[in-house]
């Protein structure tokens, strides 16, 4: 069979001019208890995510912080794409290549059993309703904010408040921002079909991250001295970036580790175990480097990168030293 690669997936979302537009999302039902809305209910939902992907480690991350984890069940997909003639993600790090709780090979699956035409590509996060084994939810943009606000009966008691009420409407505008320029900035850039799109992402990449760093510089957080929403967007982007989006991508004006402030930073959050939990650097290495869908030249089995080490991040960080402790979490960044 033949593996589809990037250009041939995501042909739908790149306009004339070169630049790539992502898909919506077909899913986008909210959490609550309104007429309609998703039921909020213990052991009801199964997150489907990879550890390769920004978007749906945002999620696992959150709900981890928040100690959903036995409330929300958690189905991984294989970060190396399966080679199937459809874009789609596998799961062939479970025994049988099945799913265990949903008895699918394929993430697609759930999606069909949701929309037998259902075209687009078939993405994590995936939010599935176990009994139905439907796709129910896949709205990466808002599935955190439902954890933390809709979820919040099921929460430990130690969990932090990551979407505080009087700082909402500014995580929300950051988001759009971090959004726009960075999550979605690189793909913009890795993924641009013209030399001008390409040259457009990698300068608003850039000017943004340079606005982080100054950011940054100031406290210890995006909101000062307590962990949001918002941290955990940009860490998955940070994450990634010197492994991947920095040569697979081209965006390669800096490295994460060239930048004083976003590397403490990103090194601070990744002391904090619900986010070195769901950074598989392997798993990101091994999905944009030698995946097949991701693939414009490079072969599915071609040769992997080595670096950059990994031991890099948990070298000491200076972020406690210079802006005091974290209000929001019981147990400090770096603490055991
Ligand atoms: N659901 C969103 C974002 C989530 C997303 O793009 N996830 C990626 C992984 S990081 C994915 O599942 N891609 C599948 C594909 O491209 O075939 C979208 O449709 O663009």
């Amino acid at each position: 069979m033949k593996e589809k690669n990037m250009t041939e997936n995501t042909a739908k979302e790149i306009e004339a001019n070169g630049h790539f537009a992502r898909q919506e999302n077909e899913f986008s039902t909210p959490f609550g208890t309104a007429v309609g809305q998703l039921p909020v209910e213990a052991g009801k939902y199964r997150l489907l995510w990879s550890a390769a992907c920004p978007w749906a480690t945002r999620s696992a991350i959150a709900l981890e912080l928040l100690g959903l984890t036995d409330v929300i069940s958690i189905g991984k997909a294989d970060p190396m794409r399966p080679v199937k003639e459809d874009a789609d993600w596998a799961f062939t790090l479970d025994d049988g290549d099945v799913d265990p709780v949903l008895g699918i090979k394929y993430v697609s699956d759930a999606y069909l059993k949701a929309d037998p035409n259902y075209a687009t590509r078939p993405t994590v996060p995936a939010i599935v309703d176990i009994e139905s084994g439907k796709v129910v939810n896949n709205d990466y943009f808002k599935l955190t904010n439902y954890f933390e606000n809709e979820w919040q009966a099921f929460q430990s008691t130690d969990a932090p408040e990551l979407y505080p009420q009087e700082l909402r409407a500014d995580i929300d505008a950051l988001n759009q921002i971090i959004f726009s320029d960075v999550n979605n900035g690189v793909y913009k850039a890795g993924f641009a079909q013209s030399q001008w799109a390409y040259e457009k992402a990698y300068n608003q990449l850039f000017a943004r991250l340079d606005w982080l760093e100054e950011r940054l510089s100031k406290q210890r957080f995006l909101f000062g001295d307590r962990l949001t929403d918002a941290d955990i967007r940009l860490y998955t982007t940070l994450a990634r970036f010197d492994a991947a989006y920095y040569d697979k991508f081209r965006a390669n004006k800096k490295r994460i580790r060239d930048y004083e402030n976003l590397w403490n930073y990103a090194r601070d959050l990744y002391s904090i175990p619900a986010f070195k939990n769901n950074t598989d650097f392997h798993a990101i290495r091994v999905h944009y480097h030698q995946s097949g869908h991701l693939s414009g030249t490079a072969k599915l089995f071609s040769v992997l990168p080595l670096g950059p080490d990994e031991e890099l991040w948990t070298t000491p960080n200076n972020r406690a030293e210079k802006f005091g402790p974290v209000t929001n979490l019981v147990t400090q960044p770096g603490e055991k």
